[in-house]
């Protein structure tokens, strides 16, 4: 985060009282010396910066992620998904309040004050925030977007159906570039989010998670709850749908298992090693090696061709 070359921690608290209730906060953690050279009982204490959410219940710090370009401070996105608009101009508890709306905060340490105006999410229980995504800048792509998920957001912004949302916008401007939503209710799309470039070619690829998207619309025959994991090209074909400000988009490809209630997508990792880039998928209810016991999928893509092991 201070550009020294080495990586520092940047922790989010979501739930830690910060002054209230539930408000959470963030902190950083310089890499340092006397750190290397001895055991430090990490708490709030230790931290180089500190910042607390302002609304109680908002869960400030939910998602946190660093954001560095060349010749820039380097930023701090934090997400606090069920942060709401509040009625009352001293924000104390309204039924008129929207609540869950969310909103992500942009910060440059050590100044704890916020840098930019937030960007805030549109639907009503949507969780804007719950997970961020930035895109890598590089030769071919000077312009990286940020995608934020509202995974919980209705197709407009006062339906409930839960199908969720991925709003990519671009780092620089602030504009929105898309708005990318699930196909089908109650899916959360976009409960985790990632950008890696998969096939290659310097550009990153986004990828989002619906942890449960069926393709068994009973839900009763033979699936419900299985999950997908979709993977987008930047530039990607997408089109609106007819009665909604969402958008629909051509995949690259699709993840997934056919296990039942297993919530494949519940979290999103991604790890590069030599050319080689494996996508780490989380299934949280899996049961396929005891009940519920949980499993975790590794697809390894490298230029020679993917494999799934
Ligand atoms: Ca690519």
């Amino acid at each position: 985060m201070n550009q020294d070359g080495a990586a520092d921690l940047l922790i989010g608290s979501p739930f830690a009282p910060a002054g209230g209730q539930q408000r959470g906060f963030v902190g950083l953690l310089y890499a340092k010396h006397s750190i290397k050279e001895s055991t430090v009982p990490l708490t709030a204490e230790n931290l180089d910066w500190r910042v607390n959410g302002t609304q109680d219940y908002e869960w400030f710090g939910t998602r946190v992620l660093g954001l560095h370009q060349d010749g820039m401070s380097s930023k701090v996105l934090v997400g606090s998904p069920t942060w709401r608009h509040c009625a009352r101009k001293n924000c104390s508890y309204s039924q008129n309040d929207t609540q869950s709306v969310g909103r992500a905060s942009v910060f440059v340490p050590p100044s704890s004050v916020p840098q930019e105006k937030s960007v805030e999410g549109t639907s009503e229980f949507g969780k804007f925030g719950q997970a961020i995504a930035a895109e890598s800048p590089s030769k071919n792509n000077l312009n990286p977007n940020i995608a934020y998920a509202s995974p919980t957001a209705g197709k407009t912004g006062t339906s409930r159906d839960q199908r969720g949302s991925v709003v990519l916008v671009n780092a620089q401007t602030g504009e929105t570039a898309k708005r990318l939503c699930g196909d089908r209710d109650y899916s959360r799309f976009g409960w985790d989010v990632a950008f890696a470039d998969i096939n290659m070619d310097g550009k990153d690829e986004l990828l989002v998670s619906a942890p449960l998207r069926t393709d068994d619309p009973t839900e009763e025959l033979y699936g419900g709850e299985e999950g997908h994991v979709y993977i987008y090209e930047e530039g990607m074909d997408s089109y609106q749908t007819t009665d909604d400000s969402c958008q629909l988009a051509q995949t690259l490809a699709t993840l997934g298992t056919e296990e039942a209630k297993s919530h494949f997508g519940s979290a999103l990792a991604v790890l590069r090693y030599h050319d080689k880039i494996n996508i780490i998928v989380s299934a949280v209810r899996s049961s396929k090696a005891a009940r519920l016991a949980g499993a975790v999928h590794v697809f390894t893509f490298s230029k020679t061709g993917s494999r799934l092991p």
